[in-house]
């Protein structure tokens, strides 16, 4: 279980290891003073912040829009417009406003009734995306991340690494962005606060071998979960599709199983141009599953309706900021609520 919400009292420090130079073994680190229910709450008052925008222009505009009672044509039309300008695709919006032409037309509504309709119909379709990843199924587990340029990939590695470094999972994670050194030591930032280890390889090293290396390591030491960052650009697509492909296959001659989850990471600021980046990713690789970043920016959250609705692909978790733990897995109900502006 990804245990987001669980913080063990007394952390272990991460085991050291000195075998390999290439191994770097994170500092102790002491726990946060942060109680557990301070986070949480600032992680759902950061994301109502964050679909601050999304969540006016749908409140003011269903305002505007039911100037009258009752819900007929004219109003759904309005409806069906308002919702795709927040993100949510042509066929998204009108299956929404479908469901409530069903349930309600002609009947005398608020717009607050009418918001609190389309956070019951959004939550209906983004129940069956909203999943937790099983680490414990397999042992090492293998995650691997992929997604375009600075969509938060290494980031969300981080914040994973220490939640499941909370739960007392033993982490290694692995450099496999070698191209560009930056991404390094941004990761050695990452395996620190985390207290997990971290394989490096040399600059321009191949991701595939240090992904080999990192798994048969992971199997002798007894890793939980080995976690593989990757590079992201995607201006040469075979170029991509060809590392990825070969780190796969690499892997599987250790275990073939692995990887047990790829996950895409999307940045929610852009939009309809997610859905893209999805049908790109798709036809690369197995994308298991999906986690969104940045819904405390300018969040366009509109957007996530329509990828669940869309390619009805597990939603992992929501990244709400930089920090450490601004990273929750996705609660459907609670996210439509806080994007249609009604209070729970
Ligand atoms: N506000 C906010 N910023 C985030 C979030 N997730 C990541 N970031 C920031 O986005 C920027 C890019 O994140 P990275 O994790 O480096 O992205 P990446 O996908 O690894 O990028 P490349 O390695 O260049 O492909 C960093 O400045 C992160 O701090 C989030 O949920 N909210
Ligand atoms: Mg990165």
């Amino acid at each position: 279980m990804f245990g987001f919400f669980k913080k063990k009292e007394n952390e272990k420090p991460p085991e050291k290891l000195t075998e390999q130079s290439d191994v770097q073994a994170a500092p102790e680190i002491k726990p946060e003073e942060i109680k557990q229910e301070e986070v949480k709450q600032n992680f759902w008052e950061r994301l109502k912040g964050g679909l601050h925008k999304s969540t006016s222009q749908l409140t003011d505009g269903i305002t505007g829009i039911f100037t009258k009672k009752k819900l007929d044509d004219e109003t759904l039309e309005a409806l069906e417009e308002l919702l795709i300008k927040a993100d949510m695709g042509v066929a998204t919006a009108q299956k929404l406003t479908g469901q409530l032409r069903k349930t309600r037309f002609g009947k005398d509504i608020t717009d607050h009734e009418i918001r609190a309709a389309l956070a019951d119909e959004m939550t209906v379709l983004l129940n069956p995306v909203a999943a937790t990843l099983d680490f414990s199924s397999h042992k090492p587990f293998v995650l691997l991340m992929v997604g375009v340029n600075g969509v938060g990939k290494t980031t969300t590695m981080g914040k994973m690494a220490k939640q499941l470094t909370q739960d007392n999972k033993k982490v290694l994670m692995v450099a496999g962005d070698t191209f560009r050194a930056a991404a390094v030591s941004q990761l050695e930032v990452w395996a620190q606060r985390a207290g997990c280890e971290l394989l490096t390889g040399a600059e321009n090293a191949d991701p595939a071998s240090l992904a080999y290396k990192a798994l048969e390591q992971a199997k002798q030491n007894g890793t939980d979960v080995v976690m593989i960052d990757t590079a992201g650009r995607l201006q040469n697509k075979a170029g991509l599709m060809a590392e990825l492909q070969k780190i796969i296959r690499v892997m599987q001659k250790v275990d073939e199983s692995a990887p047990h989850a790829t996950l895409l990471v999307l940045d929610a600021t852009t939009g309809q141009n997610a859905h893209a980046q999805v049908d790109v990713f798709r036809n690369l690789t197995a994308v298991s599953g999906l986690v969104l970043t940045k819904l405390d920016g300018s969040a366009r959250g509109g957007v996530l309706v329509a990828l669940a609705d869309v390619f009805k692909l597990p939603v992992y978790a929501i990244g709400v900021g930089e920090g450490i733990d601004d990273l929750r897995p996705f609660a459907a109900d609670a996210f439509a609520k806080a994007l249609c502006g009604i209070e729970d």
